[in-house]
């Protein structure tokens, strides 16, 4: 997140969405820019489902105000009934608000939504901007029309989205989506992802956790890209583009910048690198391009491997149950792949014993982990972590900013100059007091 001008309106904005929403507590933003409030209790992490109450929020701009009448979508009014969002580049036409929900499908999607700079804050030494611990991630269910079911009405089908040429690679097609918040002559809030991955089960959602789309979370309409870095998932959907290119500057038919957010920032590159923009990329998973040279400077795509423990929550001392046991549940998450094993340590990562996988189990959503630990009085640091289907394990600690090139191999993670995708488990391990007796 480079730059550096504050954001007029923010304070009043955080203060309303914490007026709102008492299960979220503000985080540090250096910059003072962004909207940004995370899960106020580590308990967050011990259900399945998280409230909207407890969701966090990030946005660069102030949230917009649907606008009436035929001079786009924001700007003020009373006119959200008409609220449309434009097909555009190879597609054609917009569709208001009211026909998408009404005249194609609904279905619901569960999606772990993670901000890519979560773990930022425990980056040594301080990278710019937001400082998010480990609050920003949550699990909602949204319901909303696939992004195929649109598609479909333009005539572009599955096969448009792979282009198998026989090279392995997933697409050369990309779905740029633009945010409604993006103000005239400055900066586009654009994100692009590959067409196959939005024919496959992106939406364009409405609702959240049963309940009509908050402001904050994008009201009237944003996408959800299951499994995948929040900043794929724009809010106040204003366009779709269909092109053989992720957005680069020029792209888009507006004035202003429109590939900051795509090309220069929530992408890893270690301390001084500016990163070369790209129309497309062979590889879009985030570990693989940070594990082979793929690609130079990773995209934040799909999410990385990572767990909380969310009970006991550090907050007081645990007492064990009559038969001496305390248990520890938690969730791991590891974007569209899905969860081999999680571990968990009563000694800050000296030993290591597996806990059960429990709960729902939806492709892009976290899964619960529970492990009944046999506790004795006394002070214990807590770890979790976790390991996914391709069997890539979160690292044990953030590396030093010199050690990019030799920090996986390490069992570490390469600090980076954005604080991007961090997901080591030492940072998040955690004291806990045991008391004697037991509850009874
Ligand atoms: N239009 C728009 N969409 C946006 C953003 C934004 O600033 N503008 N922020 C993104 C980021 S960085 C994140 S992490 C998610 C957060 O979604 P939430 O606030 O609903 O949790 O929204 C994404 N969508
Ligand atoms: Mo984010």
């Amino acid at each position: 997140m480079a730059g550096s001008e504050r954001r007029p309106g923010r304070r009043a904005e955080i203060d309303a969405i914490l007026e709102r929403k008492p299960g979220v507590a503000e985080t540090r933003d250096e910059a003072d820019r962004y909207t940004v409030v995370g899960a106020a209790s580590r308990s967050t992490f011990e259900n399945w489902l998280t409230p909207i109450e407890e969701h966090f929020v990030c946005h660069r701009n102030a949230i917009p105000e649907p606008s009436g009448g035929d001079t786009g979508n924001a700007g003020g009014g009373d006119g959200e009934g008409s609220w449309t969002v434009s097909f555009t580049g190879d597609l054609d036409g917009e569709l208001a608000v009211a026909e998408i929900v009404e005249a194609f499908p609904t279905v619901a999607v569960a999606h772990t939504m993670e901000c890519a700079g979560n773990g930022r804050g425990q980056h040594d030494p301080e990278t710019g901007s937001v400082q998010w611990g480990a609050e920003a991630v949550a699990t909602a269910v949204w319901t909303g029309t696939p992004v195929s079911s649109l598609l479909r009405a333009q005539g572009v089908g599955p096969e448009a989205g792979d282009r198998d040429d026989g090279s392995g690679e997933r697409s050369s097609r990309w779905l740029t989506a633009v945010g409604g918040d993006s103000l005239e002559d400055e900066e586009a809030f654009a994100r692009s992802i590959p067409l196959s991955k939005a024919i496959d089960d992106a939406i364009v959602a409405y609702g959240m956790n049963g309940e009509a789309l908050p402001a904050e979370h994008g009201h009237p309409v944003r996408l959800i890209v299951p499994g995948w870095y929040g900043v794929n998932s724009v809010k106040w959907l204003d366009e779709l583009r269909l092109m053989d290119s992720m957005v680069v500057e020029g792209s888009l038919d507006r004035p202003g910048t429109h590939a900051r957010w795509q090309q220069s920032d929530y992408r890893l590159h270690p301390a001084g690198e500016k990163p070369t923009p790209h129309g497309t990329v062979s590889e879009v998973d985030t570990t693989d391009q940070l594990e082979s040279p793929a690609v130079e400077h990773p995209y934040t795509f799909d999410e990385t491997v990572m767990s909380l423990i969310g009970r006991p929550d550090g907050e007081g001392p645990v007492r064990p149950g009559a038969d001496g046991a305390v248990t520890i549940r938690g969730v791991a998450w590891a974007g569209e792949d899905g969860i081999e094993r999680v571990e968990v340590s009563t000694d800050g990562g000296e030993t290591w014993s597996d806990a059960a996988l429990v709960g729902p189990d939806y492709p892009g959503a976290w899964r619960l982990f529970e492990r009944s630990w046999t506790a004795d009085p006394g002070t214990h640091t807590l770890a979790s972590r976790a390991t996914d289907e391709r069997g890539r394990r979160q690292p044990a600690r953030i590396s030093a900013p010199e050690e990019w090139e030799t920090a996986l191999e390490d069992d570490e993670f390469p600090w980076n100059e954005g604080g991007y995708a961090a997901n080591a488990y030492l940072p998040n391990a955690f004291a806990v007091d045991v008391e004697a007796g037991s509850r009874d």
